[in-house]
């Protein structure tokens, strides 16, 4: 049996606290914080359950299954840290976490079970938070039992009643802004009878990120209130951030194998069409309630603060794409991850042929050679910087780096990832007279578009480019072109993002 008492001298002062710091208009949209009542006084057969510590996991990873056939009084304990991360290449974020990353740990535990749960609020943070567990059956999912200031940790004891897999969140005032900032997670009630056996077990959530800049601008973001309230989130990831489940990050199977995804949505806001290109989903566990699978299921809409669970066999081998089917969020906010699947070809099934790069575009390189290129030039240029002020060289290097970022991600569709064009459809970039002409010109065209009939090398084209001044920033523009001016035997000097705003404010 385990001593709690410690824990409840800690509880009372800091729930009194918050209860002070907390003007009733906060409260509003949460169970308020209530008085600590005290231990428990369980029944003497609950008293007598073998006790257990809850492994947590962070995703991908999800805790093993149970090999104990009888219920437990498991101890959670779950710590809540705010840290800053990355969100995307460049883009730093301070999420608040359950265990140190978004999504929060993943909690599994078995049907019946008595939870002992502790919720501890790191003494770094600045904010008070809570949890409501939607595996809980009682007020507020255990919001206001669990309502923790920094520094402070709370418990409450809840039994698990039903089987299936819940998202957690925290619901602090404005919760909104707490599940914004990356406060949810999921825990598994596994049923008694237990799953069935599979090779490989994933935990995979989506949510959406607010943040001031728009997608890709680089530097330490916040959390923006007017773009949540109007559901217009510049990000929408998998696992906290862009790229967590891609390259050297992605899912892995064998052929032949059967993998389970725990999926989940923390939100805020946007509902998730989940799909694996490429794949079938044997079994669709709708909603996850964990009777009744549904089977052969394309793609799957899962709520927010909502779950499924899917599993498929892996019957060939190749790169499989795991999206949120409304593909905006997929191709331009991140939505994107990567289950990678090695063994021997089946060509019956499958005649061959990998990821398509012209389809993925930069998604299909994202941790891949470039980016850790800049990641290279940048160090080396921060030990540059101390010896040598002559750093020019560099900068133009990175932002050749960067800018085949942007390209591979857009203009590649169009003007090809070799810069070639497709005749009498998209010039060429690779050695383009009409380019090379007019440097503000270039910057023009790709602020604004251009249409009518335009000579590239002698060649016509009449066609139609469209404007990217609301897609792209002024420093990805002037990587873009530095890109296509240093590339397939192109040579030229940098563009500068400041020259890029001069013309886009002349030309507004
Ligand atoms: C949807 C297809 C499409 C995309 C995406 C696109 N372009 Fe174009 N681009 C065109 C077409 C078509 C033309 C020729 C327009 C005309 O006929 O007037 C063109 C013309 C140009 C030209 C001038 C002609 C030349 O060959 O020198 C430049 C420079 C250019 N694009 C750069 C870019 C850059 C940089 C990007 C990415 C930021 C980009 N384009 C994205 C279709 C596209
Ligand atoms: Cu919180």
């Amino acid at each position: 049996m385990t001593s709690l008492i410690h824990l409840t001298h800690r509880t009372v002062p800091a729930l009194a606290l918050a209860v002070a710091l907390l003007s009733p208009a906060l409260l509003r949209a949460d169970e308020g914080p209530t008085e600590a009542k005290g231990l428990v006084a369980l029944p003497p057969e609950v008293e007598a359950l073998p006790v257990e510590q809850a492994i947590l996991t962070a995703a991908p990873n999800v805790p093993p299954p149970f090999k104990r056939q009888y219920s437990a009084r498991v101890i959670v304990n779950l710590e809540v840290r705010e840290v800053v991360k990355r969100l995307a290449d460049g883009v730093e974020y301070t999420f608040w976490t359950y265990g140190g990353s978004v999504p929060g740990s993943f909690i599994r535990i078995r049907e019946g079970d008595v939870v002992e749960f502790h919720l501890n609020n790191h003494p770094s943070s600045k904010l008070p938070h809570n949890i409501d567990l939607h595996a809980v059956t009682g007020p507020g999912g255990g919001a206001a039992s669990s309502f923790t200031a920094p520094g402070h940790s709370s418990q409450f004891t809840f039994q698990a009643l039903n089987p299936g897999l819940y998202v957690y969140h925290c619901a602090t005032a404005p919760v909104p802004m707490h599940i914004g900032n990356g406060m949810y997670g999921m825990i598994l009630v596994e049923p008694k009878e237990g799953l069935p056996p599979v090779d490989r077990e994933y935990y995979v959530m989506q949510g959406e990120f607010y943040t001031t800049g728009r997608y890709g601008e680089e530097g330490l973001q916040s959390f923006d209130m007017a773009k949540a309230i109007d559901e217009r989130p510049p990000y929408v990831v998998f696992n906290g951030a862009v790229g967590s489940l891609v390259g050297d990050r992605a899912l892995t199977a064998k052929v032949g194998e059967r993998v389970r995804i725990y999926f989940g949505v923390g939100g805020p806001n946007l509902t998730s069409s989940f799909h694996i290109i490429g794949e079938i989903f044997d079994k669709v566990y709708p909603e996850a309630g964990l009777h009744l699978p549904n089977t052969n299921v394309q793609t799957t809409l899962v709520p927010s603060g909502g779950a499924t669970v899917v599993e498929f066999k892996v019957e060939v081998p190749g790169t499989f794409i795991l999206v949120d089917h409304s593909l905006t969020r997929a191709f331009n906010k991140g939505a994107l991850g990567m289950l990678k699947v090695s063994g021997p070809e089946n060509r019956v099934i499958y005649s061959g042929k990998e990821i398509d790069a012209v389809y993925l575009g930069a998604q299909a390189e994202a941790g891949s050679t470039s980016a850790k290129r800049e990641a290279e030039l940048k160090s080396q240029i921060a030990a540059e910087m101390k010896s040598n002020p002559a750093i020019a060289g560099l900068t133009k290097e990175i932002q050749i780096e960067k800018g085949k970022q942007v390209y591979m991600g857009l203009c590649f569709a169009c003007h090809q990832p070799d810069g070639r064009g497709l005749p009498g459809a998209f010039p060429p970039l690779a050695g383009s007279d009409f380019l090379q002409a007019d440097r503000d010109r270039a910057v023009r065209i790709v602020l604004k578009g251009l249409s009518g009939p335009v000579v590239v090398n002698g060649q016509t084209i009449n066609s139609l480019m469209p404007p990217q001044e609301a897609v792209l920033t002024d420093a990805q523009i002037a990587d873009v072109l530095t890109y296509v001016n240093n590339s397939w035997g192109n040579k030229g000097d940098a563009f500068s993002a400041d020259k890029v705003k001069a013309i886009r404010n002349e030309i507004r």
